[in-house]
This record gives C-alpha cells, structure tokens and sequence, in this order.
C-alpha cells in the first residue's frame, strides 16, 4: 500500500532523472576544487540567483551555519525572529559553534519581523552590549505557515541593515517556493540580501544538499568555515548531479505544490474537529489544529492516520502540518482528507 507522506518535503525520494545523473556524474575532489559537476552546480545556483559565487553544502543547517560565522565573530550578535528555524532547529549551533549571541524578536504571523522591533533591538557601540552584526530572515517561513516575505520587505529590512552597516542573511531553504508563490523573479527576491542558503533536498526532491550564494569575498570566507565545519566534500558531484536537474525540472513546477495545498486546506476545512489555520496555504505548507471537542491529542491522531497509510507532522499537543511535494499528486490529497474524516469521524 502506498504511504502518503506528508509530515515534511525533506522526505521527497529522488527522480528518476535524478538517479540517472548521479549515476553518469563526472567526480572529482572538490576539497581541491576539482569536482567538475559540483562546480557547475554552484555556478548555476549562483547565476539563478543573482549573486557572484555560490559554495555546495551537505545541508540547510550546516549553510546557514557556515554563512552566519563567515558574517560574524564570536560574542557578535545577530538579530533573528522566535520563530526561526535558525533560532528554533538548528541545535542552538550558532551559540555553540561560533559563540554567537542570538537577539530574538517576535516573528508576525505573516513571518515578518517588525521594521520597529529590528531598529530598536540594534545595539548602540558601547562596551557593555554584544557587537550587533547581522540580520536573518527565512522565506519561505517554516513555523509562521509557509509565509512568503515580499520583494519590498526584503528591501525595507537591507535598507535598515546598510543604514547601521550590518549584513542581512536569508534562509532561503524555500526561496524558489517564495518567488512561485510570489510569481516574481527569484534574482529580485534576493538582490536585497548579501548571503542566501537555499535547499536541494527539500522540495526541490534532490537526496542532499544546500547551495550558499553571496559575493565572491563572502563564498570564500564560507569556504574556510564549512571546511572548519567538516563540510567538505570530496566526490560529492553524484549528489551535485541530482542538484542540477532540481534546479531545471523541479523548481518550474513547485506551483503544483502550492495549489495542492489550497484543495489539501479546502478539503480538511470541511472535516469535522480539524481547523486549518488558513484556506488559502501561501505555499507548500498547511498548519492545522484540532478542534477543542476532539478527544484525542495531535499525536494520537497522527498515530491513527499512520493506519491509513497518511503521514502528518505533530508540531504541538493539538496542531499539525503537512507539507505538499513532488510526490503528492490529486490522489494522494484526496485520500489524506478521506482519512482525517474516518479518523476524526469516531472522536469529535
Ligand atoms: N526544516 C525541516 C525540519 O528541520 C523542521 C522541515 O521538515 O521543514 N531552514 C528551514 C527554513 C528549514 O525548514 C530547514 C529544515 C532547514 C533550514 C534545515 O535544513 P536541513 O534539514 O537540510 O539541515
């Protein structure tokens, strides 16, 4: 029986393009530079976006990683949203790792952060604050529902950034989800910022891999730090290859991704104890919770829906998210209401 996955995109299996990529990928060690398809990877990564240079990394978390300590020192400070992934799931790494101190400020539900509340958390050169050196955003933005930040927010946060001579990073894990659902060019999406991670492996469908784009200076700082990190790679064009045809097959078709979440979101707006937080998903991501007469909690239910071979993701006692893909098609939608329905049928 088939399993309907929809607890995340980093569960997306590779094409079947992408396996034959792989397995005809030219390799080479890329430590030294000398991975023919790596390289080709990053240059087309950077060329989609706008940016000089662009540095292959085994992951979302190890690039947002690499890019904030080749931003900051130790003891700097950068400000970030409650609701980051960064902030949230990225095992506190910035802290850890680069001795960095992380300044929250509340996410809004559209996954903005208030120009106000950027402006005042900015330090003033005095010995007793930490050095304030760098903003991040996340487009899309995971917690806040898949919220897409728009061309003129991007710019408005760089505007306060360049004022105060700080840089601005972007998680970027969905940044060719943002532009679909914005339906503007990714290059002017990202012109505002001086770093972007974007991923490969989520639902871009490639089985590993984030790209770290910037200026050439920055790439060749990030460089130092993935090596420090431990991230560099030798013959990792096989994964580079399926990099390359997420990037040409996948990224024109994430607009399927999104519609499906709309008739996901419909569907379950009509299921009895389950309320989405919206009908109209901005992206690949539906948030829901459950209605208060519903007895059983979020996990209990994810549970019952696993005898339905329906996949969710628990994100708290009584809220869900599930998340569309390359492998979910009109079926698989239908079939997850079908089993919210049966599920939820016996218990509200
Ligand atoms: N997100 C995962 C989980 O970690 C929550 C998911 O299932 O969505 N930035 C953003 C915005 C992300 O959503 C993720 C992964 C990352 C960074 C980290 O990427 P990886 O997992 O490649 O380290």
């Amino acid at each position: 029986m088939e399993i309907i996955d929809l607890r995340s995109d980093t569960v997306t299996q590779p094409t079947p393009a992408m396996r034959e990529a792989m397995a005809k990928a030219q390799v080479g060690d890329d430590v030294y530079g000398e991975d023919p398809t790596i390289n080709r990877l990053q240059e087309m990564a950077a060329e989609m976006l706008g940016k000089e240079a662009g540095l292959f990394i085994p992951s979302g978390t190890m690039g947002n990683l690499a890019a904030i300590l080749a931003h900051c020192n130790r003891g700097d400070e950068i400000i970030l949203g409650h609701m980051a992934h960064t902030f949230l799931y990225e095992a506190g790494g910035i802290a850890a790792v680069g001795g960095i101190h992380p300044r929250t400020i509340p996410n809004q539900a559209d996954g903005t952060l208030l120009l106000d509340d950027i402006r005042e958390a900015i330090r003033p050169r005095d010995s007793h604050f930490p050095i304030t050196r760098l903003i991040t955003l996340e487009n899309t933005h995971n917690r806040c529902g898949g919220a897409v930040l728009s061309v003129e927010y991007t710019q408005a946060v760089a505007d306060i950034a360049r004022a105060h001579d700080l840089s601005l990073h972007l998680d970027g894990a969905r940044i060719f989800n943002a532009a679909a659902a914005l339906d503007v060019d990714v290059v002017d999406l990202v012109a505002p910022v001086d770093s972007i991670t974007f991923c490969l492996s989520k639902a871009l469908c490639a089985p590993v891999g984030s790209v770290l784009c910037g200026s050439r200076e920055f790439i060749s700082r990030a460089h130092r730090m993935r090596k420090q990190l431990g991230g560099g790679m030798r013959q990792a064009g096989i994964l580079a290859a399926a990099g390359i045809v997420a990037l040409q097959e996948i990224v024109p078709r994430l607009v399927e991704d999104h519609l499906r979440a709309r008739t996901l979101a419909q569907g379950l707006g009509s299921v009895a104890g389950v309320i989405p937080d919206t009908r109209q998903p901005p992206s690949n991501m539906v948030y829901l919770t459950l209605r208060e007469d519903v007895s059983l909690d979020a996990q209990a239910v994810a549970e019952e829906l696993r005898k339905h071979n329906v996949l969710v993701g628990v994100v708290s006692k009584r809220s869900f998210r599930l998340v569309t893909h390359y492998w979910i098609d009109d079926k698989a939608i239908h079939t997850a209401v079908e089993a919210f329905e049966k599920v939820l049928e016996n218990y509200s």
